[in-house]
Parts: structure tokens; C-alpha cells; sequence
């Protein structure tokens, strides 16, 4: 049968708990069909040369895990410099953050050519390849200069900007084309999807076809939102767990006079951090009966540090949370508790369900699946309360999680209060149609889809392979 092929920025184990909802998901459809992994190392060589990597092959069970070295200069321009510094604000709609810097394309291309060069000897005439995220936006097309003519899916984890926004990049013509290389392009919102069809549309002179076709470049595309969903059967094991229910009685027990809320994120300007501190202090400022009471736990992790952007966040929260604690604080209660670590996942659904209220209120977010977990970990019969920012691409599902605008410090604090003061009743029936939701588009239902438009007759093959393995798994286990 086929094989399914991924291919993304970096690599993991899928048999590691760490690697986290996405790896163990598409771990499973790689697992059932013998499946490639192919990334970068994320080793950097410091003298190596620009467009060159020695290959690693390592086996993960029946996964080939494959990756490649990148030396300085391709690391800076393509990873630092145009992926992160180019591609992630603008598509994050933050032109103001973006750094056109001419020679950053050169190495964004010269290492899409090296994944290139590398992956087509390893490929099989009848595998699926599946790319991943904007670093690999000209994987496609490179591979289709180098003879590959297996079928090629592209998935967009990030949003797809309007037209006049992702007009402004340079090479905004060469990108839409470079993705008509794919046989299907999927994208996390119906909002992306309506953004990057207007462009091929408009720039690109492409023409509708039916529900999905897009005829542009003398190739058809098939492009769909597909949002990505979580594991809810593997976060609920997370769940049930001895560190989850430790993290639980621990966190609820030393906050047992508080009300918690909880943000969990990368430290990255899109996931608006800042934002959400200020908002807490009008919280404290507007409805004082939450002072000496609500509590913020911010976790933001360490990420992208070499970016300059990045570090400047960074000193930004610093200040505004210790200005916060120190016109608010008392000898016995600290507002916010900013912790800039990563927490282990294995811990993270204990403390999601201490937390009286989600705080998911990024200016800009592909999906957002810190929102899905959060609700996903509640206890049904006495669940918290998700305030969700209107720009994730969560929001266009999750319809009954109180909605906000980040922007607006005013009309989020009164969201906040809203939820620290929801009856059982309402938070109950709230709870119970958001986790519906969630469950009905979970991430099992997202690969399918995708794969389903790439190759129907593969993802069947898919379905039942998969189904055979975790039979297999729940007899083992009983
Ligand atoms: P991210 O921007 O990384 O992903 P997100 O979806 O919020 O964002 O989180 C992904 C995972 O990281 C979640 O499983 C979450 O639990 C974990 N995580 C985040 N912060 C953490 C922390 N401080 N400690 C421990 N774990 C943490 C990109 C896009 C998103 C899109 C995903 C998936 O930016 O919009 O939802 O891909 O497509």
C-alpha cells in the first residue's frame, strides 16, 4: 500500500509523550503505514556550506525518522530570517514586525532546494507526501522541478493573511505559485481559505472550480479549511494520570482562597501577552471585589530568542506584570504569577482544570489549541469558564466560549468578570456544546479529512489500518 510521507520544520519521535498532540496524531497514520518523517536536525554546523546537510536516518519503530544538518548561514536566513521574521509576522498580519531583508529569500529557497534534493531519493512512486507550515511553502514546487510526481498535500498551520497584507512580501507572487505545485492546500479557518483564494483570484488570475478547484499555472488545486483539532481521548488519559491529578490538588490546594485564570502559551507577540496583563490590571481596577481573590497564572515559553522581536516581548512583560504586583500585590497575594518555562505536558491538564477561566486572547492565531485543551480538561459537573479571542481560528467554531476583542482592554475585562461570576447552570450548558464541538473535529477527524482530499482511497486504507492498531492496543492493555 502507500506510504504517507510528512514533512515539516522539525521532527519527533511520535512514540515520545513530549512530542506533543500533533506528533503522536500524525505519529499514528505514520506508524500505520510504515510511514517517512522528514525535517530538519536542528542541528546548526557552524562552518558548514550554504545549500548542503548530511542526511541522518534513524528508525522509530516502523517510522524512518530523516533529517537534514543546516549550517549557520542557512539557519539565519531561512529558519531566523524568513521564516521567522518575514512569513510569521506578515501572515500574522504584523507588517510592522516584518524584516524584508533581501538575502533572506536566497537561503529560504537554497534550503527548500536542499529538503528537496535530499527527500526525492528516499520517496516511493506511490507515497502521499504531506508538508507542513510556512517554512516549506516552496517545498512543492521544488520537488516537481526535480521529476517527483507523487501527490503533494500542503497544510498551513498559521493564518493566511488578507491580499493587500500578503501582497506587501516581496515575493508574494512566487509563494501562491509555488503552492499550485500541490495536488491539495488546507487551511486552518474558513477565513484563510476565503483570504488566499481572493489572492489567487485576484493576483494570480485563478479560476473557481466547483466547491474546492482552483485553476491557476495550468494545474488544478483542490483548497479547504480543515481545522486542526486535539486528541481528546489521549488528553484525557493526560488527564487521569498521576502528574495531572497531582498538578491538580497541589495548584487547587495552595490557591483554595483564589480564583485562578490561566494562559498558557508560547512567549510570542501574536498570542497577546501584553495585552492580557493589561487587561487583568482593569479587571483589579474596574471590579475591585476580585482583588486579594483572582489570581492570573501566565506560562509563556522560551521561543525563537535568537529572533530580536522576541527579546523585546520578553522585557515588555516583565515590566507590566511587576507593575501590576506592585501597585496591586498584598503580603499574602501575588496577581499575576509569570512563569517563563515550558510546563510538562503530562502536568498541563491538572493545572487547566485548577483555573476557574481560560485566558486564550492572542491579536492573531492559526487555530489555537491551548483553548481546545483547556476545555477539554474541565470537570463537566463544575467546569471553568473559556474567554476566547475573536482572531483564532478557534473562534469560528467555538461559539460558545465567551468572545473577545484582545484590543479592547475595556470589553475583555468585563468578559473576564463575566466568567469569574457565571452561575453552574450557564458554564455547565456552555461546557457541554463547546466540548461536543471539539470532540466532532478532533484531530483524528482533521488528518482524515486531509488525507481523504489528497487520496480518498489511502485514507480508507488509513482509517482501518489505524483502527487495527489501537484494537490491537486496547487488548494488550486489558
Ligand atoms: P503554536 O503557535 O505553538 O502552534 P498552540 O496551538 O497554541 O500554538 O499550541 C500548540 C501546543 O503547544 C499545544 O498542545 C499546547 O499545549 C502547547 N503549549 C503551548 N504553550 C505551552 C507552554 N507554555 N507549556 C507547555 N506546552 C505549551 C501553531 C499555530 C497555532 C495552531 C498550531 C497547530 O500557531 O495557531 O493551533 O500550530 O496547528
Amino acid at each position: 500500500m502507500s506510504r504517507l510521507v510528512v514533512v515539516s520544520n522539525r521532527v519527533a519521535d511520535p512514540r515520545k509523550p513530549a512530542a506533543g498532540g500533533l506528533a503522536v496524531a500524525l505519529g499514528e497514520a505514520l506508524q500505520a503505514t510504515g510511514g517517512l518523517w522528514f525535517g530538519w536536525s536542528g542541528a546548526i554546523v557552524e562552518d558548514g556550506t550554504p545549500g548542503e546537510g548530511e542526511l541522518h536516518l534513524q528508525q522509530a519503530g516502523p517510522v524512518t525518522l530523516a533529517t537534514v544538518d543546516l549550517c549557520r548561514e542557512d539557519h539565519d536566513t531561512y529558519y531566523a530570517g524568513y521564516s521567522n521574521g518575514v512569513l510569521w509576522p506578515v501572515f500574522h498580519y504584523r507588517l510592522d514586525l516584518a524584516d524584508f531583508d533581501g538575502h533572506y529569500v536566497d537561503g529560504y529557497r537554497r534550503v527548500n532546494q536542499l529538503f528537496a534534493r535530499r527527500l526525492l531519493p528516499l520517496l516511493r512512486p506511490d507515497d502521499i507526501v504531506w508538508v507542513h507550515d510556512y517554512h516549506l511553502i516552496p517545498l512543492a514546487s521544488e520537488l516537481r522541478a526535480a521529476g517527483c510526481c507523487q501527490r503533494i498535500g500542503f497544510f498551513l498551520h498559521i493564518p493566511m493573511p488578507p491580499p493587500p497584507i500578503f501582497a506587501a512580501i516581496p515575493h508574494h507572487e512566487w509563494l501562491i505559485r509555488s503552492l499550485f505545485a500541490c495536488d491539495v492546500v488546507g487551511f486552518q479557518s474558513r477565513t484563510d481559505l476565503g483570504h488566499f483564494a481572493g489572492h489567487a483570484i485576484a493576483a494570480a488570475a485563478a479560476t473557481p472550480v466547483g466547491d474546492h478547484g482552483l485553476d491557476a499555472y495550468g494545474r488544478r488545486l483542490h483548497a479547504q479549511a480543515f481545522p486542526i483539532g486535539i486528541d481528546v481521548d489521549e488528553f484525557d488519559r493526560l488527564g487521569r494520570g498521576r502528574e495531572a491529578r497531582e498538578t491538580y490538588v497541589t495548584t487547587r490546594d495552595e490557591y483554595a482562597r483564589r480564583r485562578l485564570l490561566i494562559g498558557v502559551d508560547r512567549l510570542d507577540y501574536s498570542k497577546g501577552i501584553p495585552q492580557r496583563i493589561r487587561t487583568f490590571r482593569e479587571l483589579l481596577t474596574r471590579y475591585p471585589e476580585n482583588r486579594n481573590s483572582a489570581t492570573l497564572i501566565q506560562i509563556a515559553s522560551p521561543s525563537r530568542e535568537s529572533v530580536e522581536a522576541y527579546a523585546d516581548i520578553r522585557i515588555e512583560l516583565e515590566r507590566l506584570c511587576g507593575a501590576v504586583n506592585g501597585d496591586f500585590g498584598e503580603l499574602d497575594w501575588m496577581p499575576v504569577r509569570y512563569i517563563h518555562r515550558t510546563v510538562a505536558r503530562r502536568r498541563l491538564p491538572g493545572l487547566y482544570r485548577a483555573a476557574r477561566v481560560g485566558v486564550i486572547t492572542p491579536l492573531r492565531d492559526g487555530m489555537n489549541l491551548v483553548a481546545k485543551e483547556y476545555v477539554a480538561a474541565q470537570q463537566a459537573s463544575d467546569p471553568g469558564v473559556l474567554v476566547l479571542s475573536q482572531f483564532t481560528g478557534a473562534a469560528e467554531q467555538l461559539e460558545e466560549a465567551l468572545l473577545v476583542n484582545p484590543y479592547d482592554t475595556r470589553g475583555t475585562a468585563d468578559a473576564l468578570q463575566q466568567a469569574l461570576a457565571m452561575p453552574l447552570a450557564e458554564r455547565r450548558a456552555r461546557h457541554d456544546a463547546l466540548l461536543r464541538r471539539i470532540r466532532e473535529h478532533d484531530v483524528h477527524r482533521w488528518y482524515a479529512d486531509f488525507l481523504g482530499a489528497l487520496d480518498g482511497a489511502f485514507a480508507d486504507q488509513v482509517r482501518q489500518l489505524t483502527l487495527e492498531r489501537r484494537q490491537r492496543r486496547a487488548v494488550a492493555g486489558a
